[in-house]
């Protein structure tokens, strides 16, 4: 019975979709990301200052409903580090850096770590390599992003603020979820038509139950 009403709502969703012309529901996430290797900092006969910005390029137009980001690095200390992600209208974000007056602490690298609103935790609460998700320092968050527009060039920035220790970045990403594209933009007519199809096929296969 539960089968049958299950087959009977992806019917009904297929038909909806297939008919209205959209191409899926909305609030998908989509990704973007890039492997580097860019020596932080940028000079490498120093031990101090910035890094070449890592770019991503969006060559979408999607509206942003949620930002998350992930980075990976390796660094002898990351205690150096400031993190900073700039988007293409201009906005930036303070993922994360530290006061030396206060809190010193010695660890290496940034592994998978995802910056989400939603985290349970603060980057202030982990410790490196900082595996997980977490909240970004800046208090505003990632919502800061929200509402704008992802299409263009997305800039992670680091700065090494101290001497000593240095380190590379491996990869950057993005994760968007949007909904007004995705909501908005009609399928091309091969996948509405398939949608249709589909969800007349399945009309077809729930009433032999
Ligand atoms: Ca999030
Ligand atoms: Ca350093």
């Amino acid at each position: 019975m539960r089968l049958r009403v299950r087959a009977r709502f992806i019917a009904f969703v297929c038909l909806l979709l297939g008919l209205l012309g959209k191409a899926a529901p909305a609030g998908l996430g989509v990704f973007y990301s890039r492997s580097f290797d860019l020596p932080i900092p940028a000079d490498t006969s120093a031990t101090r200052g910035w890094m070449d910005d890592a770019v991503i390029e969006v060559p979408d137009h999607h509206t942003i409903v949620d930002l998350d980001v992930a980075v990976s690095l390796n660094h002898a200390n990351v205690f150096d580090l400031q993190l900073l992600l700039t988007s293409p209208s201009g906005t930036t974000v303070v993922l994360n850096m530290y006061d030396p007056f206060s809190e010193y602490f010695e660890g290496a690298d940034y592994c998978n770590t995802i910056f989400d609103d939603e985290a349970l935790n603060s980057i202030r609460d982990g410790t490196a390599p900082f595996e997980g998700r977490f909240r970004p320092l800046d208090p505003a968050g990632l919502a800061a992003f929200d509402g704008e527009d992802a299409f263009g060039l997305w800039r992670l920035r680091i700065y090494d603020a101290y001497y000593m220790d240095t380190g590379s970045l491996e990869s950057f990403g993005l994760i968007i979820t949007t909904m007004s594209d995705i909501a908005t933009v009609p399928a091309p007519a091969p996948t509405a038509t398939v949608l249709v199809l589909l969800g007349l096929g399945c009309l077809g296969w729930v009433r032999r139950f």
